[in-house]
């Protein structure tokens, strides 16, 4: 039954199990099951509950390690799965990516990664813990239209402002969009600090960055 496979998904990141979580993604894909389906109803409800789990302080760092380890295990197998576009849509973009200096979480931004470049965008992945002014070189040498800054922590959201500070203040803030995500962000925050747009998850995030190019005539 799929949800019995679902909810041994979550478990396996639950338990911090990298070999059940990767034998799991695995068998779903040869059974047929959409990457997106497996990672969305399986993989990431057993994330969120490591956050619950921490948040109550039954989960310390090694535990929260542990999943977080379990969670990439079944992302590598599904990835390449994910990023099989249907190819109607090449060329939708360029996007250069990553997540902000001090934060080194990349699992959500790797799905948003991964999800726009099955959608037809090309991809630059800076990776995290990025430097602000390596986004923009990177934007600048590669002639990106979207600059897309994920960021896990109220520390480093304040990275995702200063970054659009910084293009204002090299004067390139009309060359690029800016689109910002992460737990702790919100469209009210991204219009608060000036960014384009904002996106609550992976597909959102697609949605998204396909309005701001139409809306940038691009
Ligand atoms: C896994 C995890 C870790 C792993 C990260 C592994 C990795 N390689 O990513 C490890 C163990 C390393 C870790 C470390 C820490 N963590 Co941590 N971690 C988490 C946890 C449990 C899950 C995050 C996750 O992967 N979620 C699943 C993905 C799929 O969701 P997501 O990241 O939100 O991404 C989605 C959306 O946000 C959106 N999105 C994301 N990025 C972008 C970008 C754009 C442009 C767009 C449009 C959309 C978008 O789309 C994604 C897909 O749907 C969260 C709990 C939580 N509720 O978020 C805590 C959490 C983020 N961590 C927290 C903390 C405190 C820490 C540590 C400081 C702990 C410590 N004391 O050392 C360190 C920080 C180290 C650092 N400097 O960065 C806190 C942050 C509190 C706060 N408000 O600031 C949280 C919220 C836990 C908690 N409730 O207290 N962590």
């Amino acid at each position: 039954m799929m949800i019995d496979l679902f909810s041994a998904m979550a478990k396996s990141v639950i338990d911090g199990d990298p070999n059940t979580a990767a034998d799991l993604a695995r068998s779903a894909l040869a059974d047929g099951l959409a990457a997106a389906e497996a990672i969305e109803k399986g993989f990431i409800p057993g994330i969120r509950e490591v956050g619950t789990l921490w948040e109550s302080g039954e989960y310390f760092l090694p535990e929260l390690i542990a999943s977080a380890e379990a969670m990439k295990a079944a992302m590598a197998v599904l990835r390449p799965a994910l990023e099989k576009s249907d190819s109607a849509s090449k060329g939708a973009g360029k996007i250069v990516i990553g997540t902000v200096e001090g934060d080194i979480h990349d699992i959500g931004k790797n799905l948003v990664s991964a999800m726009l470049t099955a959608n037809g965008f090309e991809v630059i992945d800076l990776g995290a813990n990025v430097k602000l002014i390596d986004f923009i070189e990177a934007a600048k040498a590669s002639g990106a239209d979207i600059i897309c800054l994920s960021a896990l922590l109220t520390t480093t959201m304040l990275g995702q402002r200063r970054l659009v500070d910084l293009l204002v203040e090299h004067g390139l803030r009309n060359r690029f969009i800016v689109l910002v995500g992460g737990a702790p962000t919100s469209r009210e925050w991204a219009e608060e600090i000036g960014a384009d747009g904002y996106a609550e998850n992976a597909n959102g995030a697609v949605r998204e960055a396909f309005a701001l190019m139409s809306k940038a005539g691009k």
